[in-house]
């Protein structure tokens, strides 16, 4: 890859400000291929890009029937089907599966939109004959509702198109209707709730009888949210009006449950009472697709009051979620607090959402934001941070960012989203394609595959690859008279109108919305470009223009000078407070549309260029001597980097400290305190389980764990409950080091409960703690900020150098000379 990526982040201390002492971060990435002018696309080349995608689709496809059908998941490993009840299970997550052939109904309507009639014929009569939904299993509401009730309905109408259009399967009468009515009523149980929220999960023979859902009382609010596309299409097609009925009421209960302040809603409530469980609320996980039906009801059906709901909604998000580029999770009740400072791959939709509702600048923006985590990481991971860094590192092959980049591309017409796709496509094949189908990964760091292959990588990752790089008259029918449902399945507008009676397709030959696109110069090409372009410059190193006149350099910048805030902010460039306000963390976004003027808009260009610079100097030493050289400023702020030190030998004035990052969740260790205590090792290592085999030797102890498998913030409750008076966690990437790693804090969940400090290391230091513990049984080590280490050092060795000037003037006199000491390592 030509590409080469570079994230920093870096710390300045700044003096004493009217505001409050900033901790300034800045990340950066680097591409030099995003500073290159795009590229257009020729014909050929878009064609080649449909066809591949279509392979991908049929490898994928072809993996799955031949070794997996008719379970309802391909594990791509282990090439053979994921079977509920006969596969280990991983838990909740294994409640989407139902052993109803999930991956084939969800991939119904794909094999119609690459025009393979036959195949699908084929698959729609294995359907009829084979799958069946009266077993006794408990399944997700939500996920049977978006995959297999949207996945029968769309397939439904596209055979009754099919066969007027294309005069074939005249022997097809509605069974896949039927079949979606059914699973229909099977769902109905669990909207018997007093509020009318439906329960996350029902038992597909029992209904709520079944004992394991007696305690069933939470929700998410994508979950509750996410039922009346299909069952609005399920009622009007078949005449039943009691789907749209509940999934209405289900809407309207939701919709009062909205903060009245804020017009927020948080992600997990109680169904019997509406009381929100979970208080954050952001566009992402938990929540997402309750904005996307919000809006697509309005749009499907054709009610105003959808619309109004959505606008106030997205009015909140904009207000409060939206920072730049990025959109932050705040609670609903206190939205100007940040309640996490991550962001996950869920929320690339978003962009998607932005376009359809006519809101293109900033979907324009969080695509470059996105695009921008995808180049930096290869893949887009699970959840990244707000400087870029990976929170979690798991790949599922989700369709978010390509639906995004697909709905840019018809919006605007701008080949930069061919391009994307095209990255995006390529990146599939190199690190995804696996002999027998697609896998996920485990972590984008290292590549590591995992055994599964969503349904959705077929009914929607697939599906909008072979959209963006489709001409209209590639495709069969006329994708703008469909909406597309959260999981890519097509349901016809027309369907508002659709009584009992029939409803007719449209070959619509209109003029076509791409036509005048196709015109030059275009505003909707040209528009775009425009917005992407000040984000890019902010986070490449391409050259500025120089500029006369005096401004304010990087430099010289000072938080306390309003002068310069003021200058700063004429420039065009916004301050954005990162986490809690109070840690005084800012990320800074430059834009010429906020500028005052251009000249003032290329200088703020220029100022970034050099915090860049400063921030690329700044390796952690030299940071660390900055740190130092201004430790006489009377308030420090928080510090990133944290040193974990220890001396071999009890008498021993040489200290190692190894380099650690803090936590947003722990206790800061301010100016000079520190934590001191013999370290040991967690058994398991992992220290995710509720009791830990070595638990009884811990107290008072600081407790060594290793990352992955459950949270950090998880880790450090049970270390606090075991009484550990600290905790390290140390990474489980084999050779990531803080030397060459920007150093990061760790997340929490929201909530104050960690009363113990807790860091993390990378490997490489951690091989070097484990080192010195073989070698020195019962180690004990000093938790601190690495500044204070250094401060510490330093008098110590200005004391040492005065006692070792008297001993040597003794020496002297006695002609002897002392010996010299080592360097300390960092
Ligand atoms: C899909 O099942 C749907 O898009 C859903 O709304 C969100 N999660 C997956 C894809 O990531």
């Amino acid at each position: 890859m030509s590409s080469t990526t570079l994230s920093i982040v870096a710390q300045r201390l700044l003096l004493p400000s009217l505001l409050s002492l900033l901790l300034l971060i800045v990340s950066v990435i680097s591409d030099d291929a995003s500073t290159m002018p795009t590229q257009n696309m020729s014909h050929k080349e878009r064609a080649e890009l449909r066809e591949e995608s279509r392979e991908m689709f049929y490898h994928a496809y072809h993996a799955y029937m031949e070794n997996a059908y008719p379970a309802d998941e391909l594990m791509p490993l282990s090439c053979k089907g994921r079977y509920r009840g006969v596969t280990p299970s991983r838990g909740d997550m294994d409640d989407i599966l139902g052993n109803f052939s999930m991956t084939l109904v969800d991939s119904l309507d794909t094999l119609v939109l690459l025009g393979d009639f036959a195949e699908f014929e084929h698959a729609v009569k294995l359907v009829i004959r084979d799958v069946q939904f009266d077993s006794d299993i408990i399944v997700s509401v939500f996920e049977t509702n978006i995959r297999m009730v949207g996945g029968l309905l769309s397939a439904h109408i596209l055979a009754e198109y099919l066969q007027k259009q294309a005069d074939v399967m005249h022997w097809y009468k509605g069974e896949m209707l039927e079949m979606a009515r059914e699973l229909g009523y099977r769902l109905l149980p669990a909207f018997n709730t007093t509020t009318g929220i439906p329960h996350a999960r029902v038992n597909l023979r029992l209904g709520m009888k079944d004992p394991m859902l007696k305690k069933s009382r939470e929700t998410c609010t994508a979950c509750a949210g996410t039922i009346l596309l299909e069952f609005a299409a399920l009622s009007r097609l078949t005449g039943d009006p009691i789907f749209e009925v509940r999934a209405h009421a289900a809407m309207d209960a939701l919709w009062k449950l909205r903060h009245r302040g804020s017009d927020l809603m948080g992600t997990v409530l109680n169904i019997h009472s509406g009381d929100w469980i979970r208080r954050d609320s952001g566009v992402g996980a938990g929540i997402d697709s309750y904005y996307e039906y919000l809006f697509k009801s309005y749009v499907l059906l054709g009610d105003d009051k959808y619309l109004a709901r959505f606008n106030r909604h997205y009015n909140a998000v904009m207000k409060y979620v939206s920072e730049g580029p990025m959109l932050l999770d705040v609670l609903m009740h206190r939205p100007h607090a940040k309640s996490r400072n991550f962001m996950d791959s869920l929320l690339a939709f978003w962009p998607g959402l932005q376009v359809l509702s006519g809101d293109l600048k900033p979907a324009v923006q969080t695509h470059e934001m996105l695009y921008q985590v995808m180049q930096m990481h290869t893949l887009i991971p699970e959840a990244w941070t707000v400087d870029f860094q990976i929170h979690w590192g798991q790949h599922h092959l989700r369709p978010e960012f390509i639906e995004s980049t697909y709905f840019l591309y018809r919006a605007t017409g701008d080949h930069h989203y061919l391009q994307v796709g095209k990255k995006a496509l390529k990146t599939l094949q190199k690190y995804a394609k696996v002999s027998c189908g697609y896998a996920a990964v485990n972590d984008v760091r290292t590549g590591k595959h995992e055994d599964r292959m969503d349904s959705f990588v077929l009914s929607e990752t697939f599906k909008y690859l072979f959209l963006l790089f489709s001409e209209p008259q590639d495709l069969i029918i006329n994708v703008d008279e469909f909406v597309f449902t959260t999981e890519a399945h097509l349901l016809p507008l027309s369907i508002a109108q659709l009584g009992n009676s029939t409803f007719s397709f449209r070959q619509s030959d209109e003029h076509n919305v791409l036509d005048f696109m196709r015109t030059c110069p275009s505003s909707n090409k040209l528009f775009p470009e425009k917005v992407r372009k000040p984000l890019r410059n902010f986070i490449t190193g391409s050259c500025p223009r120089t500029i006369s006149g005096k401004r304010l350099s990087a430099l010289d910048f000072q938080a306390s000078n309003a002068d310069h805030l003021r200058a700063v902010y004429d420039m065009g460039i916004t301050m954005v407070s990162v986490g809690d306000r109070s840690q005084g963390k800012v990320r800074l976004f430059h834009s010429f549309y906020n500028a005052k003027s251009q000249e003032e808009g290329e200088m703020g260009l220029q100022f970034m260029q050099e915090m860049l610079e400063l921030t690329k100097m700044q390796s952690m030493n030299q940071l660390a001597q900055l740190q130092v050289r201004n430790s006489n400023a009377k308030n420090y702020p928080k510090h990133l980097i944290m040193a974990v030190a220890y001396a071999l030998d009890e008498q021993s004035q040489d200290w190692t400290a190894l380099v650690a990052g803090p936590s947003h969740f722990s206790p800061e260790l301010i100016g000079e305190q520190f934590v001191e205590g013999e370290v040991v090792l967690a058994s398991p290592f992992r220290a995710c389980d509720e009791k830990l085999e070595n638990s009884s030797d811990i107290s008072g102890k600081i407790l060594v764990a290793e990352r992955g498998d459950c949270t950090f913030v998880s880790k450090a409750r049970l270390a606090q409950k075991v009484g550990a008076t600290a905790l390290i966690v140390c990474d489980n990437v084999s050779g990531s080091s803080g030397e060459t790693q920007p150093m990061f804090a760790m997340s929490g969940d929201g909530k104050d409960d960690v009363a113990i400090p807790v860091v993390f290391m990378y490997s490489q230091e951690f091989s070097k703690l484990s080192a010195a513990m073989q070698r020195r049984p019962q180690l004990r080590v000093r938790i601190m900020q690495m500044v204070e280490f250094k401060r510490w050092q330093l008098a110590k060795e200005a004391h040492q150098n005065e006692t070792a000037a008297a001993s040597a003037a003794a020496a002297l006199a006695a002609g002897t000379m002392p010996k010299k000491k080592p360097d300390k390592e960092l």
